[in-house]
């Protein structure tokens, strides 16, 4: 009898934990964001979330190196173009989630020109993070063009990220070739390299920097700003008069993955306006791509921006990546400063 009542805890803690699951996730949000997701998720559900934080150059460089033995069953959240890069690179799945519809047309559309193989779950602007009172101690302006940030009393007061590690400076790479045209947006980089005092490894690096005193201006998305402001610190962020383009924010199921149905539940469960309204109670403010997600009153206002318009297919092709990239690399930052 005591044999059988064991046999039935064995079957019952073996069903429920199966039930349960897990699911591997690589996070390319804010870490606030990241640890209240695993958090609800974890609770709500009864799965196990694994979560690893990665920006978004750095989760893509992990998918690439674990292509034969992935470890990670879904990328949520970093900035578009590094997804359809996974897509084309056939390192993430076919997924056509029922919750589509449900989405703006611009999420939409990065999944369809991905064949499905990613999905947008927000959009944000890129522009610029300053600190006032850096700037007036400095007796600087706030700079409101991109060719303001070029002039020379800002000489070592510019924080961005570096584009080979950072798809935020990547965003911005692609903005600028979009706005200028190539050889012109390069001779830009080449003057705006003399400002900048340093490339940080992340996107989210250069607005911290600037909130804290520690640069005082920073090309950043600019939903990043609040959430510094929140915490005491003065920072303002501004979007360039002269245009500037977006991330569409995207998540993928990775080829492979070894908890595909638990993968596809967190999917599912990260398109619903309650997952994506978590994002601005973690301080962060995107426009999430659900149409019925509450708007926050912090999230930038998308209709006060001037826009480029920008060519996600083109600029998140693996080739052209590389290369704009590349190009960087040997014209612009190996310049001295
Ligand atoms: O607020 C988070 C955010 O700005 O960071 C994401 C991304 O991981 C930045 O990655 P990089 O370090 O590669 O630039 C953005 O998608 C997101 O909006």
């Amino acid at each position: 009898m005591q044999k059988a009542v064991a046999g039935l805890a064995f079957v019952l803690a073996c069903g429920s934990a199966a039930a349960q699951g897990q699911v591997n996730v690589i996070c390319s949000v804010q870490a606030e964001w990241c640890n209240m997701l695993s958090t609800v998720y974890a609770r709500t559900t009864g799965t196990k979330i694994n979560v690893v934080m990665k920006g978004s150059g750095e989760a893509l460089a992990q998918l690439i190196a674990e292509k034969d033995n992935p470890k990670t069953d879904v990328w949520f959240g970093g900035t578009g173009d590094p997804h359809l890069q996974a897509a084309e690179q056939g390192l993430t799945v076919e997924y056509k989630s029922p919750s589509l519809p449900q989405l703006h047309e611009w999420a939409q559309q990065q999944a369809k020109q991905s064949g499905y193989k990613t999905v947008g779950i927000y959009s944000g602007p890129l522009g610029f993070g300053y600190n006032p009172e850096l700037l007036a101690k400095k007796k600087l302006a706030v700079p409101k063009t991109w060719a303001d940030l070029t002039k020379a009393d800002y000489k070592g007061e510019i924080q961005v990220a570096n584009p080979a590690s950072s798809g935020t400076a990547y965003t911005m790479i692609a903005t600028l070739v979009q706005l200028m045209g190539e050889d012109k947006a390069f001779d830009y980089l080449k003057s705006l390299h003399k400002n900048v005092g340093n490339y940080p490894r992340s996107g989210t690096g250069p607005i911290k920097a600037v909130a804290r005193g520690e640069t005082a201006v920073s090309i950043s998305f600019v939903h990043d700003g609040p959430g510094e402001k929140m915490q005491g610190f003065p920072v303002e962020t501004i979007t360039p008069a002269d245009g500037t383009g977006a991330e569409i924010g995207s998540m993928s199921i990775v080829k492979g993955a070894r908890n595909m149905d638990a993968a596809k539940k967190f999917y599912e469960w990260a398109l619903t306006p309650a997952a994506q309204e978590m994002a601005a109670a973690a301080k962060q403010f995107q426009l999430p791509s659900n149409k019925a997600a509450k708007v926050d009153a912090r999230v930038p206002d998308f209709k006060k921006i001037k826009f480029i318009n920008y060519d996600y297919a083109k600029y998140g092709a693996s080739a052209e990546r590389r290369r704009l990239i590349a190009r960087w690399e040997k014209e612009v930052n190996a310049l001295p400063r």
